[in-house]
């Protein structure tokens, strides 16, 4: 039977068909959509009730092209964002992006709180410190007295909520609940003491339904509008960096990956959160994964920093501008001139990307990028190389060594970056498939209906399915001594 993914990304959403035929998996999109924040003043909200009607139009469009036989939806989006309802059921204003700058000093404001501390919050939670997470979001609406928040009686974080659209039923699904820094994966439930500290009733929280669960079918009032049955929902991973790690086709139990795209998630799966000094102190975090895994990884910027800076020149130049020709310009740009720490905070949500990467590299007195190639080649090699350190962070957490990268995800389109990561981690890059999120979120369904055994069977057919391509690393030397200069200028340990 064939499953439909619903994939919410940066930029844009996609409904896509996923069919099994002699043991192969392949995928096809059925509807893509913008998926735009919308500013308003200086807040930056979901556009969500749009984004509902696409979703439904992508479901409509999927059933009517693989003539009714959908057996399942999922439904996968990023981390972190939540939307409030009211005691009669309905969302309580517009969610908020995360990365509107009211948190901008949350994280201080938070820790400053009683009884809080960075020790404390980590081993309740094992995640990393990141201004965005919900439990931050939360303190702001709680500092600004936010109306909506006063009237809510439930926090359903976006695929619950846009699940509970559809549905009439609210869950809250496993992966995406531990974003939020308020569950405590020790005692395996809402962590009701940093809920009460932040000043959040617990009454918001639902318990956590794991990843695989059915949660309900299409209500009727959908089915009637939409002209399709009453198609089961399933809980997927619903965190769409959970689904991306689990379509990484790796063969071996211990492995590491990088989930490519907007943001960089590199690390490897553990079977329980490493909650240790050590990881705090590399801010790493311990997310919740699909089959009973957790995810040990660090967040990298990613190519977040690319795609803002594209929309810039875009903008300047009030032309299109292709990826082929930005990194053509990179290639031949001077080689290890300026780097940048992708994860300064600057580049967040600057007004202007490549004045960010300018002002930084001007701090640090290094050579400023000035052209498309000069700042694409600063991007690429910066990523590369931030990626060998959390690499090797990840190592010495877990003990282990691993022998090359899986990267999976959009990003991989970017050849370039793959090489320069290959070189820079002095190991083999293997990179497919470049569907991360979809294909881990129809995989979950498939494992729920039976017709895959589990989630080892998922990744080989994902392997079986799809073209991974290996980089080999070159220009061993140059990469060290680069890697050398970055590490000082991060003054990375
Ligand atoms: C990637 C992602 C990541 C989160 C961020 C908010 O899309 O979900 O895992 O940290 O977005």
């Amino acid at each position: 039977m064939k499953a439909l993914a619903i994939d919410l990304g940066a930029g844009s959403g996609r409904a896509v068909v996923g069919s099994i035929e002699e043991g192969r998996i392949s995928v096809r999109e059925a509807h893509r959509f913008p998926n735009e924040p919308v500013a308003v003043g200086n807040r930056l909200y979901w556009d969500i009730l749009r984004l509902y009607h696409e979703v439904k139009q992508g479901i409509r469009l999927a059933v009517r092209q693989e003539n009714g036989c959908i057996g399942s939806i999922g439904i996968d989006s990023w981390a972190v964002d939540f939307g409030l309802i009211s005691g009669s059921g309905e969302l309580l204003g517009n969610p908020y992006h995360y990365r509107d700058a009211h948190t901008a000093d949350a994280i201080a404001e938070v820790l400053a709180l009683p009884g809080l501390s960075e020790a404390e919050v980590f081993n309740r939670t094992g995640i990393q410190f990141l201004n965005f997470n919900t439990i931050y979001q939360l303190h702001a609406l709680v500092r600004d007295g936010n109306p909506a928040l006063a009237k809510a009686e439930r926090l359903l974080m976006i695929p619950d909520l846009l699940r509970y659209f559809l549905t009439g039923e609210m869950h809250s699904e496993f992966t995406n609940t531990t974003t939020t820094q308020l569950f405590n994966p020790i005692r395996g439930d809402w962590d009701d003491r940093l809920i009460g500290a932040i000043g959040i009733d617990r009454k918001l929280f639902l318990p956590p339904v794991q990843p695989g669960t059915r949660v309900g079918r299409l209500r009727p009032e959908v089915t009637a509008e939409l002209g399709v049955p009453a198609i089961p929902l399933i809980a997927v991973g619903e965190h769409d960096t959970a689904s991306a790690v689990a379509a990484v086709p790796a063969l071996d139990e211990h492995f590491a990956y990088l989930s490519c795209g907007t943001w960089s998630l590199m690390g490897t799966e553990v079977r329980a959160p490493v909650i240790t000094d050590e990881a705090r102190a590399m801010n790493f975090t311990n997310e919740g994964g699909v089959c009973g895994t957790y995810r040990l990884l660090k967040n990298i910027m990613g190519l977040w920093i690319l795609e803002e800076c594209k929309r810039r020149w875009e903008k300047e130049r009030g032309s299109r501008l292709d990826y082929a020709e930005m990194l053509a310009a990179a290639e031949a740009a001077p080689a290890f001139r300026s780097f940048i720490d992708p994860d300064d905070g600057r580049f967040l949500h600057p007004p202007d990307m490549p004045e960010a990467i300018r002002s930084y590299c001007r701090e640090r007195r290094q050579p400023v990028p000035e052209s498309i190639g000069e700042t694409v080649r600063c991007i690429l090699e910066s990523l590369a190389l931030k990626y060998r350190y959390v690499l090797e962070c990840t190592e010495r957490l877990t003990g282990k060594t691993y022998k090359g990268l899986h990267m999976v995800g959009g990003g991989l389109r970017n050849e370039l970056l793959c090489r320069y990561t290959a070189a820079a981690l002095g190991r083999p890059v293997w990179a497919g498939p470049t569907e991360g999120s979809a294909l881990g979120n129809l995989a979950v369904q498939w494992i729920a209906t039976g017709a895959i055994k589990d989630i080892a069977e998922a990744r080989a057919m994902i392997r079986a399915s799809f073209p991974v391509r290996t980089y080999e690393p070159a220009d061993r030397e140059a990469w060290t001594e680069a890697y050398r200069k970055f590490a000082a200028l991060l003054a990375l340990a």
